[in-house]
Formats: C-alpha cells, structure tokens, sequence
C-alpha cells in the first residue's frame, strides 16, 4: 500500500536508519549523541516494524548499563562527545553498584521497558518463525533483568507511605522542566558549583525552548549531591533536595510490571509473575490515591515539603496509563478531550499539551511547560486503545499523524501553530510515527475483514 501513512513510515524509518549506531540508537543526531533509557524502549517499539532482531538489540544494549542495584540508568553513554553532563561529571565510577566496563549516568528514568517487551513479543509472535523464536529467547534471558529493574522501583524508590515512586531529580521523571516540579526545584538553594559549560543551546534555533540557566544549576547541583553520596540509594533518600513522588512514572511502573507479569507466565514463573502483579496493583492504589478529588487529575508528591502538587499538566492523566474505575476513566478521558486540554479552542491540532494552556504555568513554546510531545501522545493513545476507549485512541492518533505530516520529526511541537520544536530527527518521534501508522494498518485491516464478513461476494460498493 503507498498512503500518505505509507510514506510518511518511510521517512520514519530513515531518520531510525540515520540514528542507528548498530548496537543503539541515538536520542537525537547532534543534540543527544548517546542512548537515554525511556527513548531507547520507545524507539525498540519503532524498530519492531522493521527488525526484530534489531529491536532485540536495543534493549540489549541498554540492560547492558543495569545497575547491580537493577536500576537501569537514564543514559547508556557512548565515546561521542558534545553533551553535557557527560561521564566525567556524573563520575559514576565512584559507585560500587555501577556497572563496570559501560559508562552511565547514576539516575534513571521512567520504565516503559515492559510496555515495549510487550508489544515487540506480540510483533515478533504476528510474525512468526525466526522471530518469534529470538523473541522467546530474549525474554528468557532477560525476564530476571527487567523483574530486577520493577523491584528496584518497588522496594528502594517506592517506600514512602503515599506509595507513589520517589524521583531524585527532575530528569528522572522524563519531563525535565514540568512545572510539576516548579515547586521542588524553587525550595532548592544551590551550593558552590564547579564551572560547567551547557551544551544544548547550540543545537536548538531559540534558547527559549530548553531550559533555562537557573534550571541548569540546579540540575548539576542535584547531580553533584549524588556524587558525594557514591550513588548510595539510602544516603540518598536522605540527603538530597529533591524528593519527590511522581505519579506519571508510578502509573508506568504499574503498566510495565503488569505486562511483565504475564510474560512471566508464559516462561512458567509463577511466584515472579504474581510478585509484578502485587507491584502491579500496589502502584496503580497509590496512583489512585494521588488524585485531587476537586479537578479529577492525579497529583506529584513534594516528600520534603510533606506537600502535593497540583498544577494542571499531562503528568495529571496517570490513571490512563494503569487503569482506574470505569466512571473515574470515563471522566478522565471526556477531561483530555475536552476543552481545557485537546480540545482547547487555540490549539492547532487536538494533541495534548503537556500543561493546559488554562494554567498560568503554560509557556507554549518551552519544552515540556506546554508543547505536545509527540512520543507522549502515542503513549496516551496506546493507553486508551488498550483500555478499550478505541474511538478516543483513533481520534487522538489521526491528529498525531497530521502533526507529523511535516516530515521534521520534531522533539516536540508548538501546540498553537504546529511549528517543530527542539531537536529535528528526534528518534522517538520517529518511532511513534511507525507505531501509529502500524495501528492505523491495523484498524483499516480490521474495517476491512468486517466487511468483507458482511458482505461475502465481495461487492464493496
Ligand atoms: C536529559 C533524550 C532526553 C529525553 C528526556 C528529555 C531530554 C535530557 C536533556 O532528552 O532530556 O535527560 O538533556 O534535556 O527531557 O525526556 O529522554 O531524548
């Protein structure tokens, strides 16, 4: 078939091909030469439609960096130069649980990795043969990894009494500059810093979409705070400034564990299996708990403050991702869709922003204080597919692929005009064009064979 979505999977897989550095695939061309965890399991997903062997090889590749602690860093770095902070500011080799032989960076990220096991098994098994064969084998190496990685989460992140999983830098969370973090970061007074140089600015058209400076310290401020506890889980928790419950990844941690756990049904790990669902379930109550009765949207934790956190972001829809009462989902899915989110009268396109352009913490042009990102609109999408809310997905995705009917592949978009964002050739953006163009398949496909049910002779007009 040549679509328009034909085409545009195309050029998906050639900005995939551009990135590929044969074991992993870089985050972004210039702006992000190495491989980020969260990126690298949505681009596996991407890689799925083209090689399984090659997503195989990207997760691989990135449990190569696990922690013996199973935590799986935010950054597997390479030798390629030009991001900062590179290895010899987060100085991981003072840390006796680093991995040796690999350089990373001593924080992670959130863990959708389960979630792309999942769907790049179901791939692999839709194929068949050789690939479904390299999958099984796979999960079986790796199933002890990835139940390490959930444990980790549970047992030493998950520990405080709300039960959502603790973040210890805004980095962690995926959504570096949220104004979920307004607050944390503002109680954070910045020691003496050694002189650093930023180098992202020099590879985005207007510093006003990254970060700002005072931002900037007080990541390295955070990540200098680690170093000086060796990366120690527990001296950790009590010492460093930010500590913060973060729903968003809560509500994935959930998804993942869930999903694991029926993966390890299948290799015959019953007890394994039924420890990720405990997880599983434990992690979605906590969610549920996190949400503000007076606007329905899940909320972040401040642990230090002993304060939730409020503000109206796409880190509020978490219920979506692992699941909430029928009527509670149903009201979460009319909030998204209606008019203070994709819905909203000045938005381009109805994809949801990262903070609603309602709240006065919207800046529609700055990273994730209110650009839509695409990567996350396919993870809502999947996640309502997967709950059943298949009409509110189909809308959702063929406004998605419109966005990306611009070829740039954007890090994010400008959600008032459309314009492409950040770094172009985004690798996960790729992937989510693959994705939804495979689900759009899928739904034609499935329109199809209903009608030709209905009307056996063939007769189609
Ligand atoms: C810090 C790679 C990463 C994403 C994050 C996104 C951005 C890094 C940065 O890029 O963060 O991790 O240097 O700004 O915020 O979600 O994983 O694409």
């Amino acid at each position: 078939m040549h679509t328009s979505a034909g085409t545009l999977a195309d050029a998906a897989a050639a900005v995939l091909r551009d990135n590929d550095r044969g074991d992993h695939t870089v985050a972004a061309p210039q702006l992000y030469p190495h491989q980020w965890s969260w990126d690298s399991a949505f681009v596996a997903v991407g890689w799925a439609s083209l090689s399984i062997d090659r997503a195989l090889l990207e997760l691989r590749s990135l449990l190569a960096g696990q922690w013996q602690t199973g935590m799986l860093p935010q950054i597997v770095f390479s030798s390629a130069p030009g991001y900062f902070p590179g290895p010899d500011r987060w100085r991981t080799e003072v840390a006796p649980t680093a991995p040796v032989g690999v350089s990373t960076s001593g924080i992670c990220q959130p863990p959708v990795h389960g979630l792309a096991v999942h769907l790049i098994g179901a791939a692999a098994h839709r194929r068949g043969g050789a690939d479904a064969e390299a999958f099984d084998a796979f999960l079986a190496e790796t199933f002890d990894a990835w139940l390490g990685w959930h444990r980790w989460l549970a047992n030493v992140r998950g520990t405080h009494p709300t039960g959502l999983v603790e973040i210890h830098h805004g980095w962690e969370s995926g959504m570096d500059n949220s104004p979920r973090w307004d607050g944390p970061y503002s109680r954070i007074e910045v020691g003496d810093l050694q002189p650093y140089r930023r180098q992202d600015l020099l590879h985005v058209a207007d510093p006003a979409e990254r970060p700002s400076d005072a931002d900037y310290d007080r990541y390295v401020w955070l990540v200098d705070q680690l170093v000086a506890v060796r990366y120690d889980d527990v001296a950790a928790r009590e010492s460093i400034d930010f500590r913060v419950g973060d729903t968003f990844f809560t509500a994935l941690h959930s998804l993942s564990a869930r999903l694991l756990a029926r993966l390890g049904e299948r290799l015959g790990r019953t007890a394994d299996a039924a420890e990720l669902d405990a997880m599983a379930d434990a992690a979605r109550s906590a969610v549920q708990s996190s949400v503000d009765p007076a606007t329905g949207l899940a909320r972040d934790h401040d642990h230090r403050a002993d304060e939730w956190l409020s503000t109206s972001t796409i880190g509020g829809f978490a219920p979506l991702i692992c699941g909430t009462s029928q009527d509670g989902y149903d009201a979460l899915v009319a909030e998204l869709l209606g008019p203070r989110w994709c819905g909203h009268p000045s938005l381009h396109l109805p994809q949801p922003p990262t903070t609603s352009p309602d709240s006065p913490a919207f800046v529609a042009a700055s990273y994730w204080r209110g650009p839509v990102w695409p990567v996350v609109s396919w993870l809502v999408t999947w996640c309502l597919d997967h709950h059943g809310r298949t009409e509110a997905a189909a809308a959702l995705r063929s406004a998605g692929l419109a966005q990306l009917g611009d070829r740039t592949f954007g890090e994010y978009y400008h959600p008032l005009s459309g314009r492409s964002l950040g770094s172009s050739r985004q690798s996960w953006t790729a992937a989510a064009a693959l994705a939804w163009t495979a689900a759009e398949q899928a739904a034609e496909d499935a329109a199809g064979a209903a009608t030709a049910e209905r009307n056996p002779v063939g007769d189609r007009g």
